[in-house]
């Protein structure tokens, strides 16, 4: 048994300058460190982030979820074993005892959740990984960039919040970062060129942010110029998260979109053309987050890939619900939208048990902790989003060619289950 002797936690900032935890849970002989990140365009279904209000930090701080880990959820896990990992969650779920844990702070089980984790991978001595997986844990992920960025992410026209390049055809994960990353150039000095210098300005991802840009159409177009520049047009699909839910007007029951009022069905059409249009091989959020009916009659209209991300939050039970009616085809997996790895794993499970594809997805504030990008190869996903830019993003790509250079049996993903 490897029992927990300490749960600490520190205030730290992520990439926007704003708090967030690092917790650290040690036993005798090993540590685990995580950093909990924090999203921007949420999900109201999320669990809830504990924030200290008042004046410091404009009111973002995260002391009274610190407090929290040490105080309330360390004398609770002292002395329990660090490799039961679905007990120790389920005290702290209990403890917490609200629906969106509200009580004790999502970012605070989060951290300690992905702590714990870290720590038994440690006391293992196997990579992050490994332990997550098993010995079959391989598949090095196809990674979603986001190249140009809209909606709360950017401060553009764009409604859309990202519209992704997605190297399908690449040779191998090395491969798949540097053509892209190739592309990346390449588009900014078309922007540049286009829609002048001020679009290299970036999000809060790392994607360019053309600031007279408004039409998802344009992007693409865009996107696939650098793409056909290169001469890649074989190697690349692409994809966009929408985050509907950010341009849904709830009095009116419209999307606003490019000065225009669109109904669901509308909306539905639009994505039908696009589809028809441009190389999509998958749209996350394309409908608000509470438009099950919606995301059902739009799958399958759509021969794609459809993600929930606000639809579901991470959250089985509202995963459940969408399975039952068809609603997407495929999960984005977010550990702090749920607020324990438990509760993400289960999640990820009943996705593969139905057939719904699990994409492993940042938040808009991240920390270079790698967490992610081992949690993506762990579950076998063949699918990442982390960005673009900027260390908390490239880290993750860093770690992963790390892997693939170190572990002679792991494989890229190559196109995505189902939807080629
Ligand atoms: C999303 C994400 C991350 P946020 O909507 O998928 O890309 O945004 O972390 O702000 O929720
Ligand atoms: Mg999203």
């Amino acid at each position: 048994m490897a029992e927990i002797k300490r749960v600490e936690a520190t205030e730290i900032l992520d990439c926007r300058l704003e708090p967030t935890l690092r917790v650290t849970v040690a036993t005798d002989k090993t540590v685990g460190r995580a950093d909990v990140p924090c999203g921007r365009s949420r999900g109201r279904h999320e669990a809830v982030d504990l924030r200290d209000g008042g004046d410091r930090y404009d009111g973002l701080g995260v002391q009274s979820a610190v407090e929290n880990v040490e105080e309330r959820i360390a004398p609770v896990l002292i002395g329990h074993d660090v490799l039961q990992q679905r007990l120790l969650d389920e005290l702290m779920i209990e403890l917490d005892g609200t629906p969106q844990k509200s009580n004790l702070g999502g970012n605070a089980t989060t951290g300690v959740s992905l702590a714990i984790l870290k720590c038994a991978a440690n006391d293992r001595e196997v990579p992050l990984y490994k332990y997550i997986g098993g010995a079959n844990a391989h598949t090095l992920p196809v990674p979603f960039f986001d190249l140009i960025e809209g909606g709360e992410l950017a401060a553009g026209e764009l409604a859309f919040q990202e519209h992704q390049i997605v190297p399908t055809g690449a040779e191998s994960f090395s491969d798949a970062v540097q053509i892209s990353a190739e592309v990346y150039y390449e588009l900014g000095d078309q922007l540049a060129a286009n829609y002048g210098v001020r679009s290299r300005n970036v999000g809060f991802e790392g994607g360019y942010t053309p600031g007279d840009m408004a039409d998802p159409r344009d992007a693409f177009e865009a996107e696939l110029q650098a793409i056909a520049e290169l001469g890649y047009e074989d190697k690349f699909m692409l994809a966009a998260d929408v985050a509907a839910t950010h341009f849904y007007d709830e009095d009116a029951e419209t999307y606003e979109l490019m000065g225009k009022a669109y109904t669901r069905g509308e909306l539905i059409d639009f994505y039908e053309k696009l589809t028809d249009t441009y190389p999509i091989v998958s749209l996350e959020d394309p409908l608000g987050e509470a438009d099950f009916d919606g995301f059902q009659t739009l799958t399958d209209a759509l021969d794609i890939q459809v993600i929930g991300d606000d639809l579901f939050v991470t959250d089985p039970d509202r995963l459940q619900h969408g399975i039952d009616q068809g609603a997407a085809n495929a999960l984005l997996l977010k550990v702090n939208q749920v607020g324990t790895v438990t509760e993400a794993l289960d999640a990820a499970s009943m996705a593969f048990r139905h057939g719904y594809g699990v994409q492993v997805s940042e938040r808009s504030g991240q920390t270079p902790d790698t967490w992610l990008a081992d949690l993506a190869v762990g579950l076998d996903a063949g699918q990442i989003k982390t960005g673009v830019t900027r260390s908390e993003r490239t880290e993750q790509y860093n770690r992963i060619l790390e892997i693939e250079s170190n572990d002679t049996g792991s494989e890229y993903a190559a196109g995505l289950p189902g939807y080629q």
